[in-house]
């Protein structure tokens, strides 16, 4: 079995809870139910679950995942400011629930790929933090030897394909992977993600047809953060539901800020393309909290009103909310050890000494 980092957590998230909610002497639930709604349905026979099951475990699974991301992000931004990381940084906050809930419903054996906002997948496919950091620090010691940075970062142990730069690529090349899970026949997935900017090219649609065409067991993921680079979507897509785009391929759409919600279409999708129904579209709605990339402030083309509403539904204290008012968790149970951060932080010598002339 490969190490995986936050994935032998999650994979508690796969056990179908058998118990119904049950309270505790201290009025604590080991299991609640929470009403979850896609957004949209194209072509769907049966859509995702209405209603999400969660156990304590589960929560906490969930909560420390999307935790874990964000402060790997917060400190791979400090980092860039210290000029430890050189080049390129596409950052992850905010976005964090379409990552999480989607490897929730991911099965060992299932693969990712994705455009170079990766880190989160890195880590959700068994990267742990510090081994992300490094490759953003450019180390020898990394995966990638240091070569491949921020937008780069590559597993294929953790069948973690990527990291692309350029946008879109990676979309045939999921459907590629997807074909060798078919030709294989390992029951297995790829995760294939892009941008709603990535939407109107192409390759992305030659690539959906081989895939309908050849009944692929690959999930197209649009994770809808509204903005490529500096341009709104609506001011360049004529049609801004990704998620009907397949044509003739089954589409839902999600609250991309909802782990739950996203947890639970990902688990229609992946269970549609292991029946041999494959493909699907799943269109997270999310959004970006920084800039495009730390070259970027993010103020200038997005009004600061929609920036605070977006920030007012952070995936994370929407779920902490949660989970606090159906009694799953206590304050304390979601307490974040620090500790664990000051290793992949500045104060890790590994990753703070200056950059050597390693490469
Ligand atoms: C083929 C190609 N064209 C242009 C670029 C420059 N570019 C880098 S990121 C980006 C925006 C992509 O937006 P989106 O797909 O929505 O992804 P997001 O950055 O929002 O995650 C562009 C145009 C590129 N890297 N590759
Ligand atoms: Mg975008």
């Amino acid at each position: 079995m490969l190490a995986r980092g936050a994935s032998a957590g999650l994979r508690l998230l796969r056990q179908s809870a058998a118990a119904a909610c049950v309270s505790t002497a201290r009025g604590v639930s080991s299991e609640a139910t929470f009403e979850v709604q896609p957004l949209g349905e194209h072509l769907v026979e049966t859509g995702p679950s209405r209603s999400a099951r969660c156990s304590s475990e589960q929560a906490l699974a969930l909560h420390t995942a999307m935790q874990t991301v964000r402060q790997m992000e917060t400190a791979a931004d400090q980092l860039f400011r210290e000029h430890r990381i050189r080049g390129m940084l596409h950052l992850y906050s905010g976005q964090e629930a379409t990552c999480v809930g989607i490897q929730a419903a991911m099965l060992d054996g299932d693969s990712v790929i994705t455009s170079y906002r990766c880190h989160g997948w890195a880590h959700m496919m068994g990267l742990t933090p510090r081994e992300i950091l490094l490759a953003l620090t450019s180390r020898a010691t990394s995966r990638t030897n240091g070569k491949g940075g921020s937008m780069h970062l590559y597993s294929p142990d953790h069948r973690f394909y990527g990291g692309m730069g350029i946008v879109g690529s990676q979309c045939p090349i999921g459907v590629g992977i997807a074909f060798a899970h078919k030709y294989n026949n390992t029951r297995s997935v790829c995760i294939t993600m892009y941008g709603e900017g990535a939407a109107n090219q192409g390759q992305l649609s030659e690539a959906m047809n081989l895939a309908a065409l050849w009944r692929l067991p690959v999930v197209f993921v649009c994770e809808n953060n509204h903005y490529s680079y500096y341009t709104a979507d609506d001011h360049v897509t004529a049609n801004t539901n990704y998620y009907c785009r397949g044509d003739i391929v089954p589409g839902v759409r999600v609250d991309g800020m909802d782990v739950l919600a996203v947890r639970e279409a990902a688990q229609w999708a992946t269970d549609l393309c292991r029946a041999g129904r494959g493909p699907a579209v799943l269109e997270s709605l999310t959004y970006r909290f920084s800039g495009h990339s730390v070259a970027d402030p993010g103020k200038l083309y997005r009004p600061e009103e929609e920036v605070q509403e977006a920030m007012a539904h952070d995936p994370i204290a929407v779920f902490r909310q949660r989970v606090l008012a159906a009694g799953l968790l206590t304050e304390q149970q979601l307490e974040v050890p620090t500790r664990q951060w000051e290793r992949c932080g500045a104060n890790d010598d590994a990753i703070a000494k200056p950059l050597l002339k390693q490469i």
